[in-house]
């Protein structure tokens, strides 16, 4: 069958809402972003001359898309030149009002649905059967009814759904890795999961992610996949190689504050860490850390920054420093806890003097220091917000 070279992508979800970000034109920017990405993966199929596009669900959002998008959609499909094979996603499910039931799509445009499952390229000797969603939720598929791989074909299963987790009462068509296995497929294209999972147990199953990312639990690279399949001897051989796409990068970063005095210091601290990223790429989300005493307001030290950046929030998640001299002479169990801590502190404090690099006082020391400031806070709060949440 020689070589068949072909992109893989899934989870564009246009015309998503980002309702998150709230109004404005953020959404809208962000909206054309994703077309650009999506525009991306079809310069690729061109430029590598591949031979067809598969698309692994969530094209689209059912409930956000509109008309306009849909009729971009058509011509820049149809320009691309080569077979464009679809299933249906649980953010575009093959709903009766859907898209992809009253839209009419280009002829070099196929959906894969229950009534048509399967689509054979014989010019190219590839066989493949789809599997996606036809309502917004859908528990354990029914994997019997997948046709077998059809002989001397390069056979494609694409599948939209959770390969090997949380199984009890998944709502995103759970399989495991030995059932997509004993279908006998030379190649599963997945979506579903908005991160690239390129490391499957089971080794010729690939899900690309989203090309463009859609929220701060997307961050790092975010693009699709190339796929070269050659026959050799008594098999295929693939090779795999994913490609950027994204206009955009999120970050989520923590920054510890603890023995910052003024905001003038945290406003310092905050640009020294913004350094090298890029105010119209990059979307960050800072999440200040540590103990302090000054007061923080998220929306005026977001809005000290804002100006600049196309998305830039400061979220406080600092725990407040105490006065631990004034608190030793409170009468208080508060103020029993605190002269005990100390008293233990300064032991060790003393220890530490005469032996100043032994490593298990300093840990001890840490320990107490950190079990001082835990232990106020449960007596304060009758709770404890971890650091590291
Ligand atoms: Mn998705």
């Amino acid at each position: 069958m020689g070589i068949i070279k072909f992109v893989h992508c899934a989870d564009i979800h246009l015309d998503a809402p980002f309702r998150e970000h709230g109004q404005g034109t953020y959404g809208d920017t962000r909206r054309k972003d994703i077309r650009d990405a999506f525009l991306n993966i079809l310069n690729r199929v061109k430029t590598e001359n591949a031979g067809f596009l598969l698309i692994s669900g969530d094209l689209y959002e059912h409930g956000s898309v509109v008309k306009s998008t849909m009729e971009w959609l058509y011509m820049v499909l149809s320009e691309v030149g080569v077979p464009v094979v679809i299933i249906p996603g649980n953010h575009d499910p093959y709903l009766l009002n859907s898209w992809y039931k009253n839209w009419e799509w280009p002829s070099n445009v196929t959906i894969l649905t229950p009534d048509n499952p399967n689509l054979v390229l014989e010019n190219l000797n590839v066989n493949i059967y789809g599997m996606g969603f036809s309502g917004f939720k859908e528990g354990k598929p029914d994997l019997s009814m997948v046709s077998k791989p059809k002989e001397g074909f390069f056979n494609i299963f694409m599948f939209h759904g959770t390969l090997d987790m949380d199984f009890a009462g998944n709502d995103y068509k759970p399989v495991t890795t030995m059932e997509l296995e004993a279908l006998g497929y030379d190649y599963y294209a997945l979506g579903h999961f908005h991160n690239i999972r390129d490391d499957y147990p089971l080794r010729n199953a690939y899900n690309p992610g989203s090309p463009e990312p859609l929220g701060f639990d997307e961050t790092g690279e975010h693009g699709a996949i190339l796929v070269t399949a050659e026959t050799v001897q008594g098999g295929t051989s693939l090779k795999v190689e994913k490609f950027n796409t994204a206009v955009r990068a999120y970050h989520d970063e923590d920054l510890n504050i603890t023995g910052l005095k003024t905001l003038e210091e945290i406003k310092m601290r905050v640009l020294g860490h913004l350094e090298g990223f890029n105010p119209q790429r990059d979307i960050i989300r800072i999440n200040l850390k540590g103990l302090t005493e000054l007061s923080i307001d998220e929306d005026m030290l977001t809005s000290l920054f804002a100006e600049n950046w196309l998305y830039l929030k400061i979220r406080n998640n600092t725990r407040k420093a105490y006065d631990i001299e004034s608190l030793e002479k409170d009468l208080s169990l508060k103020g029993a806890f605190v002269r005990e801590m100390k008293s233990r502190i300064r032991k060790v404090a003393d220890e530490l003097e005469n032996n100043p690099e032994n490593p298990e006082l300093k840990r001890e020391e840490e320990i107490l220091v950190l079990a001082l400031s835990y232990g106020l806070e449960a007596l304060q709060n009758g709770k404890i917000e971890w650091l590291s949440e």
